[in-house]
């Protein structure tokens, strides 16, 4: 069914309730992704939500990425939770007594506190970083904000470049299926029943008290999950003792790199230094994926799997976000644009991208990256329509994300084809992207 545009007075509504889940979620120094399913804070998330809030509040965006920050660890990494002290171990698995980051020793040097988990997320802090400083760079200047971000995410991406270029070409790999921040994809079930799953009593599934089991990964998953991360744990988080048994090369985590290096370079000219060295790194990145990760017959990025040194034979919608880099080739640009309308991402009555290939084998409507939509991904493929000026497009995906995150109350994903909201509802990025494409 066709809904009518949003007008003037729904944008007004639309925008009132965003930013009342962005103020219900707000701790006092960051905000949390959901306050049930994800009651500490989350890094990528974390870099979504600042890009919203830069909309409300500069100060709190730059707050938001300053806490993040302040769980940074010694050889540069951001964790992908920072946990906050006052919520009770019960409330979120894995919680801090299973990472025990301050025991991580010294090649990683985890803060003694805050606590934080030892995996990382994609890269999206320098763009956010960016993106605040330019809603409103004088006071942004007046408390010297740039000043203290720039070389902490330099920091982030050198430790990403050197001790996660794990396939040697260049790229950094993820480690754990947490890392590119789509957990369940079916482009890791190859390389996932690799690893032997801890046994069920090992754990205690937190998320399971506040999400529909058929919503979210399976028991098998996250009995890999743990495995992987244990392992990773007993090795001191130590990149080069860990003997890996999931290493891959993401697009969507190497595409949001190359363009948070391009982020870095615009940094680095307002502080008065060239931004050349980050610039060519930018260029350099994206180079790489084309090389490494770009399938030519399929039209699409692909993920490789550093085991076996093949490309996962998936399609997901990782392998769209690249479109969001400037240097791309116009050739692949055309081939991207195509995929993202053709029958593998849309449908009659599809207004997002799904997160997984329509028509693939592994699709599911309903569980998490199997298949549902996502906001900060289409907020992703926005950006990346516009820089390649395909206006229409971009607009029509803007329309259909505002439709769907006011319909489905600001819920983390929806069914990709009926708009049906599933996982949580009022969650932050969800709100805080919905204020960025109103504003
Ligand atoms: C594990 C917080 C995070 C997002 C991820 C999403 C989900 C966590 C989980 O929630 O992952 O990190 O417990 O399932 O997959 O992208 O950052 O919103």
């Amino acid at each position: 069914l066709d809904r009518p545009a949003p007008t003037a007075a729904a944008d007004l509504t639309l925008r009132r309730g965003a930013a009342r889940v962005l103020i219900d979620n707000w701790t006092g120094t960051s905000t949390v992704p959901s306050r049930t399913l994800y009651p500490h804070q989350w890094s990528w998330d974390s870099a979504f939500i600042a890009i919203g809030l830069r909309h409300l509040s500069v100060r709190r965006a730059q707050q938001e990425l300053e806490s993040l920050l302040a769980g940074q660890w010694a050889d540069g990494r951001i964790p992908h939770i920072v946990f906050n002290p006052a919520v009770p171990y019960d409330a979120y698995f894995p919680s801090p007594d299973f990472w025990q980051s301050a025991h991580a020793g010294r090649p990683s040097g985890a803060p003694s506190a805050p606590q934080t988990s030892g995996l990382v997320q994609p890269p999206v802090h320098a763009l956010a970083a960016w993106l605040v400083h330019a809603a409103d760079p004088g006071e942004s200047r007046r408390r010297g904000f740039l000043d203290r971000v720039h070389p902490r995410l330099a920091a982030w991406h050198d430790y990403l470049l050197t001790r996660r270029d794990l396939g040697g070409a260049g790229l950094a790999a993820v480690v754990h299926p947490w890392e590119p921040g789509m957990d369940n994809s079916p482009c890791w079930d190859r390389a996932l029943e690799r690893v032997e799953p801890a046994a069920p009593e090992e754990f205690h599934r937190a998320d399971l008290d506040h999400g529909h089991p058929a919503d979210r990964p399976t028991d098998l998953d996250y009995g890999r999950y743990v495995r992987l991360a244990a392992d990773y744990r007993e090795a001191g988080y130590d990149d080069r003792a860990t003997r890996h048994r999931f290493t891959v090369e993401d697009p969507c985590f190497n595409a949001l790199l190359a363009v948070s290096e391009l982020a870095l370079a615009a940094m680095a000219r307002e502080l008065g230094r060239t931004g050349a060295a980050h610039a060519e790194r930018a260029r350099d990145l994206s180079r790489r994926l084309v090389d490494r990760l770009w399938d030519d017959t399929a039209g699409i990025f692909r993920a490789r799997d550093l085991a076996t040194g093949a490309m996962v034979d998936e399609r997901s919608i990782s392998g769209l976000v690249p479109l969001i880099l400037p240097h791309l080739p116009q050739d692949i640009v055309r081939r991207l644009h195509a995929t993202l309308g053709s029958p593998h991402f849309k449908a009659p009555g599809t207004r997002l991208v799904p997160s997984y290939d329509l028509t693939g084998h592994a699709f599911d409507p309903q569980r998490y990256w199997r298949g549902p939509a996502w906001f900060n991904t289409a907020w992703l493929i926005h950006r990346g329509l516009r820089t390649h000026h395909l206006h229409a497009d971009a607009e029509r995906l803007r329309e259909g994300f505002l439709t769907e995150a006011g319909r489905s109350r600001f819920a983390e994903y929806v069914d990709p084809v009926s708009g049906t909201a599933r996982g949580a509802r009022q969650f932050s990025w969800t709100a805080a992207l919905t204020l960025d494409l109103l504003s």
